[in-house]
């Protein structure tokens, strides 16, 4: 297709840089490893990935803790490392996409060893630094960490609190800083240089706060952090000339990308701040609160369409911060279940986002208390066990160490691996990874599934999602049975006497019987049918 537009019609594969695949034997994924996956990922299909950070971090939140924008880790490799990651990438007409943590440094990042040393040094501005009425007794006002206890932090050298919304080695920056600001735009003019087409902009509406650092309000909740309404804390109306500012700045590139991880947001805020002239797209992590029901997701798809206008849709099943999905839906093992999820994520109208393992059915380490590395575990146990879960090496193969690599790795394999692994399941033709494999290919080769508008055929939202998708007299139909027995989907009556083309289906090599309106579905099934 001639206008294929990567963003907007490929399929974007996060991955998690420590536990992808490790290259030289230190229990630590890095670029070299994911340079060698490439073939890999080409084959999968993907158009793009995007990288968890991958700068140098003291990994006290393992990357969203930043000590230089501008490099890369040791312990992921080289700036070499990196543009020959990028160049064998774009070889494959892969993107790479890399994750900017912008509204907090490291506490080790030289700006703010700087900042805290004095308070006339000239980047004690950069941080949001406060005196108390009350000295060091009280904090300044009542913000709260995300990651469990205040959002300040006294610091006994020169008598302030600094705020931070994550883990106390991680302070916030001052946006109103114009030389902040100017330096982080920099920032993406440097890997726009180096060749990266897009950024995904970890906590971006988060980056100011209120310039008068009122006290939130309150309300009901679990933990203090749930216990306020965040209008001080998040979405200040600072934030829309930045996001025009990093649009402008991305245009004047071919092609560029960027993604705003929303926080605390529902499809609105989300919404608002992308568009001609702000960001490309924003996350709303609604799909990961769900449970395994039809009717949750639908309502959500046609909210969401709603809600962006023109804006093009991203759907999410999976990240490095929430339970996989096979975890949370409680897939059996056949992962049947699974090829429905993975059918709805790729069809949809929108973006779809793949979180490394996801196409292998990857479930959740089981979690000790003494296996912990994230400190959202470390605090909040066993009320909340954290986000090692999801983190763990990806499963190559039945060999030492899943095939992640030769030394011990940093967080454990699942036991699952013997069977569950890319080895086993590329020689299975019935593998969930093959399922992947076939469904980004029918997507690619599918005007309706990329750009085609959704229209929901009627449904039992108990059990069973409908929709069809159309573009220049193209018409697909997908149909996905979310329970465990044969059902109907009613195709309504101006599809009674259809002509259909079996493309694609878990369950069945030939059309499924459709009588009198009615497409007949076998337990966990996906059929996509294209109009004859
Ligand atoms: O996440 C922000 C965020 O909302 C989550 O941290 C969420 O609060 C948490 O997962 C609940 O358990 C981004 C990154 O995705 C996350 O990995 C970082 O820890 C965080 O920002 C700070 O940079
Ligand atoms: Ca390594």
């Amino acid at each position: 297709m001639s206008d294929f537009l990567w963003w907007r019609d490929g399929v974007i594969y996060q991955i998690y840089p420590r536990s992808f695949a490790d290259s030289n034997g230190d229990g630590i994924g890095d670029l070299p490893g994911i340079t060698g996956k490439l073939d890999y990922l080409a084959d999968l299909g993907v158009d793009a990935i995007w990288l968890s950070p991958i700068n140098p971090s003291p990994d006290k939140d393992f990357g969203y803790d930043v000590a230089d924008y501008k490099g890369i880790d040791p312990k992921y490799g080289k700036m070499a490392d990196f543009e020959e990651l990028v160049r064998q990438a774009h070889e494959r007409k892969i993107r790479v996409i890399l994750d900017l943590v912008m509204n907090h440094t490291s506490d080790q990042h030289p700006w703010f060893i700087e900042s805290r040393s004095s308070k006339d040094n000239p980047k004690r501005d950069w941080y949001l630094w406060r005196t108390s009425s009350k000295g060091k007794n009280a904090p300044p006002n009542n913000w709260q960490s995300i990651f469990g206890g205040i959002g300040w932090t006294y610091d006994e050298k020169t008598g302030e609190w600094y705020y931070h919304m994550f883990v106390k080695e991680q302070p916030d920056l001052n946006w109103r800083n114009p030389d902040v600001r100017a330096e982080m735009i920099s920032v993406f003019r440097f890997w726009s240089e180096l060749g990266v087409d897009g950024f995904r902009l970890d906590v971006f509406n988060e980056y100011f706060k209120d310039d008068q650092y009122r006290d939130n309000p309150k309300k009901f909740g679990i933990r203090p952090f749930d216990q306020q309404v965040h209008i001080y804390d998040a979405d200040r109306p600072e934030m829309m000339s930045v996001v025009e500012e990093i649009r402008a700045t991305l245009d004047a590139y071919p092609e560029r990308y960027a993604v705003g991880e929303t926080f605390l947001a529902d499809p609105k805020t989300s919404a608002k701040y992308c568009g001609s002239g702000k960001l490309h797209a924003a996350f709303n992590f609604a799909f990961i609160h769900f449970p395994w029901k039809p009717d949750k997701f639908l309502k959500f798809v046609l909210e969401w369409e709603a809600t962006l206008g023109d804006t093009w849709p991203n759907y999410v099943l999976n990240n490095h911060d929430t339970v996989r999905s096979a975890t949370r839906f409680h897939a059996p093992d056949n992962d049947e279940r699974m090829k429905v999820a993975a059918a709805m994520l790729l069809t949809l109208r929108g973006t779809p986002f793949l979180y490394y393992g996801e196409e292998i059915g990857m479930r959740d380490i089981p979690l000790k208390k003494s296996d912990l590395q994230d400190p959202v575990g470390v605090t909040y146990w066993p009320f909340n066990k954290g986000r090692d879960g999801c983190r763990s090496p990806m499963q190559w193969s039945a060999g030492a160490n899943a095939g992640f690599g030769s030394g011990k790795p940093w967080l454990k394999v699942h036991p699952n691996y013997v069977n569950r692994n890319v080895e086993a399941q590329k020689s299975d033709p019935r593998s969930i990874l093959n399922f992947y494999r076939k469904l980004l290919k029918l997507r690619k080769n599918t005007p309706a599934l990329q750009k085609g508008m959704f229209v929901p055929l009627t449904y039992d939202p108990q059990q069973v999602m409908g929709y069809l998708r159309q573009v220049d007299g193209q018409t697909v139909l997908v149909a996905l049975n979310f329970g465990k027995r044969k059902i109907k989907l009613a195709l309504g009556p101006r599809l009674n006497d259809a002509k259909w083309e079996l493309l694609l289906s878990n369950k069945r090599e030939e059309l499924p019987k459709i009588q009198k309106g009615w497409l007949h579905l076998s337990g966990d099934e996906v059929c996509i049918l294209l109009l004859k």
